[in-house]
């Protein structure tokens, strides 16, 4: 089999109007949270961000650290951190509210002092960015905690635009996923399907597979051997595959391989983590990141 899957067809128009809608958003807001995935800090990451937050404040959270490789998600901080931004790796279904509330406030306190010398007491806005499935909500949802209203009783603070209160000071909203227009990366686009930010039924998941499982020979070989059963770790496209299906045996009568099986097993198991914790970029064979 050769690896020849159709282009992804990433940047749907309803992007293009995620887009405007951020746009028309981010003149009210005070710090941007840009949220990627710790196993994918270089492809989760949204280019776009730099355009749409111009000028905020920002702080970068590598999510689902829990997923990802400790040692490359500490270089990965470094290596942000080097490009002068203030950055954290967490796992946004176990996060301290207080923890990430305190940062906001750190990172807010110039604004809210500069408006308390006014004598306005000012309410804190932030945005949470990120590519579908990364975590916005996930996170949002911890830093409510239990029994903290949403703000739907303001003019312009209602439930569907998904502006959420922390505390009588602190706003966030959560905003729609947007993926990044850059067409011509497919090596990002493949990514991202991995980790579930396309949806599953635009994407040929049988190629999803093959590549993944070749991603992940050449970043973890050891991972593979032990998961798929697999002895010769040099195999690609499909005889890898037919190797993974043999090795698990996912066979159908008449001992076909079972190509659907396999591929969505492969597929889930990377993404719950049952591989182990993998990091698929590390910022040595990333492309510059910052600007
Ligand atoms: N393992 C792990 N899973 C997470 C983490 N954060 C979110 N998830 C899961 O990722 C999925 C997508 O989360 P969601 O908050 O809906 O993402 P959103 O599309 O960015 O709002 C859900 O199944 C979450 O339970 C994390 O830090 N670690
Ligand atoms: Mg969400």
């Amino acid at each position: 089999m050769e690896n020849t899957a159709t282009p992804i067809n990433w940047f749907p128009g309803h992007m293009a109007k995620t887009k405007r809608i951020l746009m028309e958003q981010i003149r009210r807001i005070d710090l941007v949270i840009e949220l990627c995935d710790a196993r994918l800090p270089y492809s989760s990451r949204n280019p776009e961000i730099n355009t749409i937050a111009h000028g905020k404040k920002r702080i970068i959270l590598l999510n689902k650290a829990d997923l990802a490789d400790p040692k490359v998600t500490s270089q990965w901080i470094r290596f942000i951190q080097q490009g002068g931004f203030e950055t954290y790796a967490i796992d946004s279904k176990k996060v301290k509210s207080k923890d990430i509330i305190e940062k906001i406030q750190n990172a807010t306190k110039d604004i809210v002092d500069k408006a308390l010398e006014k004598g306005i007491r000012k309410t804190v806005r932030v945005m949470v960015l990120g590519v579908p499935n990364v975590g916005k909500s996930t996170l949002i949802n911890q830093l409510r905690g239990k029994g903290i209203a949403q703000t739907g009783d303001r003019p312009g603070v209602t439930r569907s635009n998904q502006w959420v209160r922390i505390t009588p000071y602190l706003e966030l909203l959560d905003t729609p996923g947007m993926l990044w227009p850059r067409l011509d990366d497919q090596i990002a686009a493949k990514r991202l399907c991995y980790i579930g930010s396309v949806k599953d039924e635009v994407t040929d998941q049988y190629m999803l597979a093959v590549s993944l499982l070749e991603e992940l020979e050449s970043c973890c070989p050891e991972a593979v051997i032990s998961r798929f059963h697999i002895d010769n770790i040099e195999l690609k496209g499909q005889e890898l595959l037919d190797a993974v299906c043999k090795g698990r045996g996912w066979l159908l009568k008449g001992n076909q391989y079972d190509y659907d099986r396999a591929a969505s097993v492969v597929i889930d198991e990377f993404r719950a983590g049952k591989l182990g914790r993998i990091t698929l970029e590390n910022p040595q064979n990333a492309k510059e990141i910052q600007e």
